[in-house]
């Protein structure tokens, strides 16, 4: 017999133990858009979320689309500016990233689920509420901060067998106010709220290095703390970690850093013992 398919069998039969551990689990995946790559990469993780769903698990997929907002404002002739790892947001701007996240992007992961045979529904967090903040930062303009996550409609989708998309905008206190939130603070503030099993951050670093640039596999939050404090957390992984501290304040169990561009990055963290990137937890 082909040994690659005596291999197929054996992988399967392997994953048997992680499959009953996260029967029911609740997994947020935050999409980034560095990590979304071609029209093969998106088919690939778009497979990856329809099989979670289907041997029981509650995917949630929250996604970003920074390059995508990037290239929009280019055409436009908006300049795009970043203070701290986030986008400077005037009215102008905030029409665009509402437009680019909420149309193009999030219709493009909610399609590509439905293409693998999945059943996706995308939303914002204007939807039902499920994301209401406040100004972060004046100097920022309209970037949000989460204050009240209404995830009900999540719980809802689950159990209509629906695999909610998420596009990282929300709405405000007062009638008509529209934030733009970074997309890592989304998905952390909403894994928080659901007490997620897993939240897994793809992005396209294969995880928290140490000082000598290698990958560490296991991270306390003490441990994080310690290397955002002497500068080996750096640039762009300051607000990936924030987000897995805070989100493992809010009783998120575990929080995994890795790579989203490599094949089935997802299915190796949760179904495999060898694991992929960096996980945070207690
Ligand atoms: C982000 C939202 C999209 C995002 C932005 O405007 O680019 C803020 O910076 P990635 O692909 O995950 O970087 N919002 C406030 O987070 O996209």
């Amino acid at each position: 017999m082909n040994r690659d398919w005596i291999a197929t069998a054996r992988t399967l039969s392997e994953a048997l133990p992680y499959l009953q551990r996260y029967s029911g689990a609740i997994v947020v995946v935050k999409f980034g858009g560095n990590a979304m790559g071609d029209a093969d990469a998106m088919a690939q993780f778009a497979r990856d979320i329809v099989l979670m769903k289907q041997v029981g698990m509650n995917p949630v997929v929250v996604h970003g689309g920074g390059p995508m907002i990037n290239e929009m404002l280019g055409k436009l002739g908006i300049e795009s500016k970043f203070v701290r790892g986030k986008r400077v947001t005037d009215q102008a701007t905030v029409e665009v990233v509402e437009m680019v996240l909420t149309g193009l992007v999030n219709k493009r992961i909610v399609q590509a689920i439905m293409d693998e045979g999945g059943r996706a529904v995308g939303l914002s967090g204007k939807d039902d509420d499920l994301l209401v903040a406040e100004a972060d930062d004046p100097e920022l303009g309209f970037v949000g901060r989460p204050v009240e996550m209404n995830v009900q409609v999540l719980r809802d989708l689950f159990n209509a067998g629906i695999i909610p998309v998420v596009a990282p905008v929300a709405t405000g206190m007062s009638a008509n106010e529209t934030f733009n939130v970074n997309g890592d603070t989304a998905a952390g503030a909403i894994a928080g709220a659901l007490k997620a099993d897993r939240l897994l951050l793809l992005t396209d670093v294969p995880g928290v290095k140490d000082g000598s640039g290698e990958v560490v596999t296991q991270l306390s939050p003490a441990q994080v703390r310690d290397m955002i404090a002497d500068g080996t957390i750096a640039g762009g992984m300051i607000p990936k970690t924030e987000t897995a501290l805070d989100a493992l304040d809010k009783g998120v169990r575990a929080v995994v850093i890795l790579d989203g561009r490599l094949p089935n990055a997802s299915l190796l963290e949760l179904f495999t013992e060898h694991g992929a990137g960096s996980i945070i937890r207690e």
